[in-house]
C-alpha cells in the first residue's frame, strides 16, 4: 500500500536484519524527541502539520545522535555503530516498541502512555551488548476507534494497517512532481503538508508537553501566514524563508500545487 514510494519495496533484509546495516550488531537503542509545539497556527490557514513547523528534523537530531555515539563511545570505550532518523531501511516504530517506549496504536504511531505520538524515533544500532528493556506488551488502544473515525481520507485500515497511498501525508509530501487524484477533492480538510489528524484526536496526545528543543522553535510565517501569504509566496522567498524546514522536501511546486487543490 505504498503508492509511488518505490524504496518501500526495497531492503526488505535489511529491514528485518539490522546486522545488515551494521556488521555484529547487537544492540538497539530507541531514542524519542519531541517535537510538539506550543504554539499553533493561524486558525484559517492552510494546515502544516506539527512535525514541520520549525527545523527540518533529519539535520538537528542526526547532529544529536552522532553526539550522544561520541559520548557513549568515551564512557565505554569505541564501538563500532550508526544512528539513523527517517532515512533507512529500519523498521523504526518496530524498534521502539521492542525497546520498551510504548505500543503501535490503531493509527499506526508508536504512543507513550505518558506522553503521547508527537514524538521522532531515532534508533541507534551497535555492536556491544547491553541489559535490554523488556518490549512494551501492553496495547491502551482498547475500544477506542476515534482516529478510525476521523481519517479524512479513510487510510486507517483495520489490524493497524495504513493505506500509506491514501494518507494525505502522502499526497502532500511523498508525490512529488505528480497530480493529485481528483476523488481526493475537498478530502484533505484543509492540510497543506503532512496531516495531523489521527493523532490530534488521540487521546494519549492530551499529556504532550511542548518540545524545549531550541530546533523545533516554529518558524513565525507557519504561525502567521494566512491564506493569502501562501498564495502569494515566490519561489524566491519561499526558497529562503524554508531553507531549512521540512517544507524544502515538497518543493515550491509541490506546495502551490497542494495550496490550489485544496482551495477547489
Ligand atoms: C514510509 C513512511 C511514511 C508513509 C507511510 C506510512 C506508514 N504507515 O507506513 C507516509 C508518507 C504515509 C507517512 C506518514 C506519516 N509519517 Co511517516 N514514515 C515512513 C517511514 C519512512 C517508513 C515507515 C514504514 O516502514 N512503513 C511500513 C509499515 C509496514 O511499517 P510501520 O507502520 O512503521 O510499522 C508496522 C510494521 O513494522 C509491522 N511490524 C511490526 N513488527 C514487525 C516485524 C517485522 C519483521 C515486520 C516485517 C513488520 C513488523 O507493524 C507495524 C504496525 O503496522 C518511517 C521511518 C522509518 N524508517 O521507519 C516514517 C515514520 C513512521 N513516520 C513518522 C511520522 C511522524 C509520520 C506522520 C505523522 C507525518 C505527518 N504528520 O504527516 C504521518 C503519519 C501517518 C500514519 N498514521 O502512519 C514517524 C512516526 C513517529 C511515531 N511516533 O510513530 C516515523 C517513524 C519517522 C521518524 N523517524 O520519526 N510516513
Ligand atoms: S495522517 Fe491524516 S490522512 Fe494519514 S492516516 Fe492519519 S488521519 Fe489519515
Ligand atoms: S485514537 Fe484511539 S484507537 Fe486511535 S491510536 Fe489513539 S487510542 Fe488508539
Amino acid at each position: 500500500m505504498h503508492g509511488e514510494m518505490h524504496y518501500m519495496e526495497k531492503y526488505f533484509e535489511l529491514r528485518t536484519d539490522p546486522t545488515q546495516l551494521v556488521p555484529g550488531a547487537k544492540s538497539v537503542i530507541t531514542l524519542l524527541k519531541n517535537y510538539y509545539p506550543k504554539e499553533s497556527q493561524n486558525p484559517d490557514a492552510p494546515k502544516v502539520s506539527k512535525y514541520a513547523y520549525g527545523k527540518d528534523y533529519h539535520e538537528s537530531i542526526r547532529q544529536q545522535l552522532n553526539i550522544f555515539l561520541d559520548k557513549i563511545k568515551n564512557n565505554i570505550g569505541d564501538f563500532h555503530g550508526r544512528g539513523f532518523v527517517d532515512s533507512a531501511p529500519v523498521l523504526e516504530r518496530s524498534w521502539a516498541q521492542q525497546s520498551g517506549l510504548g505500543w503501535i496504536g490503531k493509527n499506526g504511531m508508536l504512543i507513550n502512555k505518558g506522553s503521547g505520538s508527537f514524538y521522532f524515533i531515532a534508533t541507534l544500532i551497535i555492536d556491544v551488548e547491553l541489559e535490554y528493556d523488556l518490549p512494551a506488551a501492553k496495547d491502551f488502544c482498547g475500544s477506542c476507534t476515534r482516529c478510525i473515525d476521523a481519517c479524512p481520507t479513510d487510510a486507517i485500515l483495520p489490524g493497524k494497517v495504513i493505506d500509506g497511498s491514501k494518507c494525505i501525508s502522502y499526497f502532500t509530501i511523498e508525490l512529488k512532481e505528480m497530480l493529485l487524484p481528483d476523488d481526493m477533492k475537498q478530502k484533505f480538510d484543509n492540510w497543506m503538508f503532512g496531516c495531523d489528524v489521527c493523532q490530534d484526536v488521540c487521546p494519549w496526545n492530551r499529556f504532550s508537553k511542548p518540545t524545549g528543543d531550541a530546533a523545533f522553535r516554529p518558524i513565525a510565517e507557519i504561525l502567521n501566514f494566512t491564506e493569502n501569504d501562501w498564495n502569494d509566496l515566490t519561489e524566491e522567498s519561499f526558497k529562503e524563508i524554508f531553507r531549512h524546514s521540512p517544507l524544502k522536501r515538497s518543493k515550491y511546486k509541490g506546495i502551490m500545487r497542494n495550496l490550489k487543490f485544496i482551495s477547489e
